[in-house]
């Protein structure tokens, strides 16, 4: 395999930037005349701008989607991130900040459908119903969090896209641009991230599509602007910042499938007596919590999803 090794122009920003800056940001920003901070340090200044979504949250809960677990603290769920472009370990939550340029965001909807849409995502926004759930997630490292999440139905989404009859998938892409995400320039992953759902999966009522998280429009460590929360399935499978929902005949290949396929497959429905091949998979640590307790078929959602597998016994279902 070829493996490209990082170059001197390619230092973090952070490498660059004095520290003074890095280390007292705040007590730096206060200094600084508004206008200066808008040409100079266009990431920071980037964080204080108003979301144009803000004002519509929170939106209202729906009780269907409740928790058998307290929620996880607000700190820790946006503190403790997987998010690769941005870096392999846990706390890229303020590189993300800092360098995810969120508006403009276009959405497209295209492949089989009727006609290719493209849309800004506050448009998009503005015509899904939106409401909030309460949803587990568990990460095939074995870690799990419960969050609130606001948004809508991937199903309506996929209303929306209005694809055609011989569509079975639906791929799923996260943006692709190395000035903002420079680990994208690692050319031993296969980005842009890649995901996909059968169209079953996607119009089931538990695929949702999260813009928001604790009541405020999603922070960017989380995927914003948008990103898919399907909790019956690792969570790898929740693919973040989406710019594209391409429907096909053919099952994608996505990202991890393509990086390591005997560890990360497409289906990858939580299980806890099927292994990944170099752990157990049958206890999760809850993040914040002391003890770790059992993981559950489907992450707790058999009743909503098991259904969708009754025909497809061959496929490896839990991997
Ligand atoms: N684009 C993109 N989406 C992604 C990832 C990623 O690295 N890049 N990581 C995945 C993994 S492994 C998990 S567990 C969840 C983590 O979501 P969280 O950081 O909000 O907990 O996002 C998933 N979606
Ligand atoms: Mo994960």
């Amino acid at each position: 395999m070829l493996i490209k090794r990082p170059k001197g122009w390619e230092l973090p920003e952070r490498a660059a930037t004095p520290e003074a800056i890095y280390h007292g940001r705040r007590t730096f920003l206060a200094g600084l005349p508004a206008m200066l901070l808008a040409t100079q340090l266009p990431g920071i200044a980037r964080a204080a701008d108003a979301d144009p979504s803000a004002a519509l949250y929170p939106v209202k809960p729906n009780p269907k989607y409740g928790l058998d677990r307290p929620i996880t603290p607000e700190k820790l769920a946006t503190t403790y991130n997987n998010f690769y472009e941005f870096g392999s370990h846990k706390e890229i939550w303020r590189e993300a900040q800092d360098r995810l340029k969120l508006r403009p965001w276009t959405v497209k909807l295209d492949g089989m459908v009727e006609k290719p849409i493209e849309i800004g995502f506050d448009d998009l926004l503005k015509q899904m119903p939106l409401e909030e759930r309460l949803y587990r997630h568990r990460c095939v490292e074995a870690w799990s969090m419960a969050v609130p999440w606001s948004g809508f139905p991937l199903a309506a989404l996929v209303a929306f896209a209005k694809p055609l009859g011989g569509a079975k998938y639906v791929e799923m892409k996260t943006f692709m641009d190395v000035k903002m995400a420079p680990a994208q320039r690692q050319s031993w992953y296969p980005w842009p991230y890649t995901e996909g759902l059968t169209i079953e999966e996607a119009t089931n009522e538990l695929a949702f599509i999260a813009t928001g998280l604790y009541g405020k429009p999603i922070p960017a460590q989380s995927g914003a602007p948008l990103r898919l929360a399907v909790p019956w399935k690792y969570g790898f499978k929740s693919v973040k910042s989406i710019v594209s929902f391409s429907f096909t005949d053919k099952r994608p290949k996505t990202f991890w499938e393509e990086i390591q396929g005997r560890e990360y497959g497409f289906w990858a429905n939580v299980n806890p007596e099927v292994p990944h091949p170099r752990w157990s998979q049958a206890t999760e640590r809850v993040l914040g919590a002391m003890e770790r307790v059992p993981t559950q078929i489907y992450n707790g959602y058999g009743e909503y999803v098991a259904g969708l597998y009754a025909d497809k016994k061959g496929e490896k279902l839990f991997m």
